[in-house]
């Protein structure tokens, strides 16, 4: 792949890498994405499933799809694409990656830096006493469980629609924006906020967009560089040229 002088001349100089992330960088995990062929709320509306209000309407269906969607993440492992973005931390002073996913699969890549803006499918907690239990404490529990401490409900750790991210973690993202270098998103249609504001910053604040995806999004006009391609497939390629330049 021959890319622009600009993006090589970046790819060459960066100190600080920012890479964010939504659900086309799983897809090939075989995890669904949201709104893409097949997506998740393709089939039912996401207010109805991923809110809160949704949630104590009808608890055990939000429970069930949760356990449903841990059933795939543990079934399934990090692809090509999220271990060569693990990989960047081995030629830059400084990578982060600031993902909307809450499928714990950056981590189990071995990305050291991960912001998880939208929590993770792994996490529970108690709504009333906020004890905190993985998913093991379930594992095969159908119906939204009570707190075994004070028989309060039990919900997901990830943030819901009209809920606030996790304190603290977009204003690091927000703050590691505002020094990148360069910003690859990758995989995301780029329609959730606040999330889809961080490229935005980055934009801003001098750094160079590097759009990943199979197809073209809203954002696809305003980015310095649009890749079209599998992500899985793209960004091992990418590492491989920084490699060549940068490897030890
Ligand atoms: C909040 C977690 C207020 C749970 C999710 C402006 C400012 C602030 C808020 C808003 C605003 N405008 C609207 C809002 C409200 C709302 C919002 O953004 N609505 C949108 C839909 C219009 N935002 C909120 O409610 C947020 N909260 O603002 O609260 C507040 C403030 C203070 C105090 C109190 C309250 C919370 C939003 C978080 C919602 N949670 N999920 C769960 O996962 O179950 S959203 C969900 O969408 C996921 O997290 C997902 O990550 C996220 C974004 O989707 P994508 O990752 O982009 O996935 P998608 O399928 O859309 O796209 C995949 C892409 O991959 C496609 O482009 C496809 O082409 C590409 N692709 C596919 N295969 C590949 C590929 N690319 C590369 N390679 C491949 N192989
Ligand atoms: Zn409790």
């Amino acid at each position: 792949m021959n890319y622009p002088e600009p993006f090589i001349n970046r790819l060459q100089n960066a100190d600080n890498i920012l890479i964010f992330t939504g659900a086309g960088i799983s897809a090939e995990s075989g995890i669904d994405t949201f709104r893409g062929k097949g997506g998740l709320w393709n089939k039912m509306k996401p207010e109805e499933l991923a809110s809160f209000d949704g949630f104590m309407k009808n608890p055990n269906l939000v429970w069930e799809w949760y356990q449903y969607r841990r059933q795939i993440v543990h079934e399934t492992s990090p692809n090509s694409g999220h271990y060569a973005i693990a990989e960047f931390e081995k030629y830059y002073n400084s990578v982060s990656v600031v993902t909307q996913n809450v499928d714990n699969l950056h981590n189990r890549a071995g990305s050291t830096n991960v912001l998880e803006l939208h929590g993770n499918i792994e996490r529970n907690f108690c709504i009333d006493c906020n004890t905190f239990f993985g998913v093991e404490d379930f594992q095969s529990v159908s119906e939204a469980p009570k707190c075994p401490k004070c028989s309060g409900m039990i919900r997901p750790d990830v943030v819901w629609f009209g809920e606030s991210l996790p304190q603290g973690v977009f204003e690091k993202a927000e703050a590691l924006a505002r020094e990148s270098d360069i910003c690859f998103i990758v995989g995301t249609s780029a329609v959730v906020y606040p999330a889809a504001y961080i490229p935005v910053t980055a934009k801003e604040f001098g750094a160079y967009i590097v759009e990943i995806n199979v197809e073209q999004t809203e954002i696809t006009r305003s980015v310095d560089l649009s890749l079209i391609g599998k992500a899985g497939e793209l960004l091992p390629e990418i590492i491989k040229k920084i490699k060549e330049w940068r490897g030890s």
